[in-house]
């Protein structure tokens, strides 16, 4: 017998991570890495203290109430919750964490990579030469896109990503515009010179790039609604490296189909085991660009999720408040509804 946390991770984590997990705790990994259905999660969690839960564990009010009575923090390997039912769990006296911070940067830059993706026609430019395996070379008109300069970004939430986001698209010469719960001082953190806007539907219409970095919650389910997507200043883009749930995908389509909108850039789908073939079609006419949930994927954020992580079970091991508890007053997202 030994005094070391019991902890069951629902998905494989890099190796370092996955190493120092198994020196510093009695650690159950999920060798499969594909999801866990609900009674995997609750048969691995038997006499454990701690489970490590991704955004593809759905852990839900009946999950939460059929937890084994061990199970007394939930440390989330990752930013978003809202896969977590997060008034359930505290009802139920848990502790919930996050990895927030160190997965900013990395996300904000594939924000910004993909707000040039479209207008600079980078994937058609691939497409185009992979076509023939041959090129008929350069001429003063092929491949023109659209300048990013002088152009005006809307950013949807500016938290700690949305300000990342916003410092970059400084260097390239956009102007900034942000919808938030409140308007953010100007400072270090907030770039001068964002114009705040406490009317979505104002600020859609007067974008020309609108990108997404809200965390889901009630409130900004389906936050871009076919309504607002309408709404939106014709030929304008989208980005989204958040979750899929914060738009009307459906209605996106629409407008894309219709050439309302002019592009849009996502890496997060409604359905990821089933990318809606619309959505195919339109990336195949160089209208879209689709990338795989990769925005924070990088080997360095990775590492520093696991280490997050592990601080937190640590500290909460010990009796003492992790640095990234989840508390009800911080404003979080309230989780799948029953
Ligand atoms: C991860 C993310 O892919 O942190 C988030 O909210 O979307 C990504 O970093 C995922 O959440 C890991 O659980």
């Amino acid at each position: 017998t030994s005094s070391k946390a019991k902890i069951l991770v629902t998905r494989r984590l890099p190796a370092s991570i996955e190493a120092r997990m198994a020196t510093l705790f009695e650690t159950d990994v999920n060798e499969a890495d594909t999801a866990l259905t609900p009674d995997d999660i609750l048969f691995g969690l038997e006499g454990k203290d701690v489970l490590v839960s991704t955004i593809t564990d759905r852990i839900d009010a009946g999950l939460i109430a059929r937890l084994p009575q061990s199970v007394r923090l939930i440390a989330q390997f990752g930013n978003g919750v809202d896969n977590i039912d997060l008034d359930a769990a505290w009802s139920a006296g848990l502790t919930v964490t996050n990895t927030p911070s160190v997965l900013t940067e990395d996300t904000a830059d594939m924000a910004t990579a993909l707000m040039l993706a479209l207008p600079r026609r980078l994937l058609e430019g691939t497409q185009m030469l992979l076509q023939d395996r041959a090129w008929a070379g350069w001429s003063p008109t092929s491949m023109l896109g659209h300048r990013l300069r002088g152009k005006a970004l809307g950013i949807v939430g500016m938290g700690r990503i949305g300000t990342a986001v916003a410092s970059r698209a400084r260097a390239f010469g956009l102007s900034i515009h942000y919808y938030s719960r409140k308007r953010r001082p100007p400072g270090i953190e907030t770039p001068l010179e964002a114009t705040y806007w406490d009317d979505l539907d104002a600020m859609l219409a007067a974008v020309d790039i609108v990108t997404l970095h809200t965390p889901l919650t009630r409130d900004t389910h389906h936050i871009l609604s076919a309504r607002r997507l309408a709404s939106m200043k014709p030929g304008s883009h989208l980005v989204n490296v958040s979750r899929p749930e914060l738009l009307d995908e459906a209605a996106l389509i629409e407008q894309l189909e219709a050439g309302h909108l002019a592009g849009a850039a996502l890496d997060v789908f409604e359905n990821h085991d089933g990318i809606n073939p619309r959505l195919l079609d339109l990336a195949q006419q160089g209208r879209v660009a689709l990338t795989a949930h990769m925005a924070s994927a990088t080997l360095e954020a990775r590492i520093e999720m696991g280490e997050t992580v592990i601080v937190n079970i640590r500290t909460f091991m010990d009796g003492h408040q992790p640095p990234h508890r989840l508390l009800p007053e911080t404003p979080v997202p309230r989780g799948p509804q029953a």
